[in-house]
């Protein structure tokens, strides 16, 4: 089954809005120019890195920048969005008057990962999508900052060995692989379920000394393995690609943190919120496991501004219960509540 076609189907079953898989189509169609575009590297002159810096003040690859073209002009025209908002523009990207406007705003990080790029390692794009009441006469933050349980798709494309899109609507989590014969998306990974346990982390171990206690428990805890407090060997994994992280946790398992620590906390963390933290938060939850800042369920934190960021911790739920459970008791004992 074609992804199209998939689309279509779903659209039958749940009644679901026309505009929507318009939207979908469109991403996807960024999402395989954007493929094309990593696919010839060096060979291309795209590999290396532009003078230009991003409101995060992270220098820009010329990867970063043409990937945000291609999702401008691949989605703008579509008919269907009220705004986007991208990682790599300071500000909310209205729709150019020239083109009709819809309901739905686009929230994409167009290139996840940019600095394995130059040394061919996975990279990924993410989406986030939310439906607006109506077409709103003017774009303001009031209508790009919604919670992302007001998502109502998210997904990203993993540019790895093959191409995939994974996608969620809200009705389960279905991975499609890029087909270069005919050149389409086909579903290949129906109802992606992750396991409840794990026994595989993944965290830049280079920032121990700046974690807070209950990070630093936590991964000494799954080091120690047999003879630890856990009583069982745990695996570590850093591919300092978002997507790759969440992708090998969603197919088998394990937990991803990208914590607050002493060093980002001015900042908040290090990923965004908007559509890093909350589109990776909806895919995993409706695959069955949780999201969280270690103190709040990341869906329901409340934007202030679009490039917000969030501490993150994405992952199999028995793990990410037990990352809260150490963070409550850490704050509990630093207030004089507990010993
Ligand atoms: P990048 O800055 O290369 O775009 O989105 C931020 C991100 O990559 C994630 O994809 C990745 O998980 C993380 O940052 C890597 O952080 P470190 O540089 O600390 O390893």
């Amino acid at each position: 089954m074609t992804y199209i076609q998939f689309l279509l189907d779903e659209r039958r079953r749940e009644d679901s809005d026309r505009d929507l898989l318009t939207l979908l189509h469109s991403v996807a169609t960024a999402c395989k120019a954007v493929s094309n575009s990593l696919k010839n590297g060096a060979l291309a002159d795209v590999l290396g890195s532009l003078e230009t810096e991003n409101i995060q003040g992270e220098t820009q690859k010329k990867l970063d920048v043409i990937a945000n073209d291609i999702f401008l002009r691949r989605c703008e025209f579509s008919g269907v969005l009220a705004a986007m908002v991208s990682e790599e523009m300071d500000e909310i990207y209205d729709i150019p008057s020239q083109f009709p406007k819809g309901r739905y705003v686009l929230l994409f990080d167009p290139l996840d990962g940019s600095s394995n790029i130059d040394i061919n390692v996975s990279v990924g794009s993410i989406f986030s999508v939310l439906r607006l009441p109506g077409i709103p006469d003017e774009i303001t933050y009031e209508t790009v900052l919604r919670p992302g349980v007001e998502q109502v798709a998210a997904g990203y494309a993993l540019y790895g060995p093959s191409t995939m899109l994974v996608l969620s609507t809200g009705n389960g989590v279905h991975g499609f692989t890029l087909d270069g014969s005919i050149g389409e998306f086909r579903l290949t990974h129906r109802n992606i379920v992750m396991p409840e346990n794990a026994a595989e982390f993944a965290i830049n171990a280079s920032r121990a000394n700046w974690w807070e206690p209950p990070v630093q428990k936590y991964v000494a805890d799954c080091v120690a393995g047999e003879h630890g407090p856990r009583g069982r060997y745990f695996n570590m994994r850093w591919i300092a690609s978002m997507v790759a992280e969440v992708h090998r946790i969603l197919l088998r398992g394990g937990v991803f943190l990208y914590p607050i620590d002493e060093e980002n906390c001015a900042s908040g963390g290090k990923l965004r919120l908007l559509y890093e933290a909350n589109p990776m938060a909806f895919l995993v939850e409706q695959a069955g496991g949780a999201g969280s800042t270690g103190r709040a369920r990341i869906l329901e934190v409340a934007p202030v501004s679009p490039h917000q960021r969030v501490p993150v911790i994405l992952g199999s739920t028995n793990e990410v219960d037990l990352i809260d459970r150490l963070h409550v008791e850490y704050d509990l004992r630093t207030v004089g509540i507990i010993a």
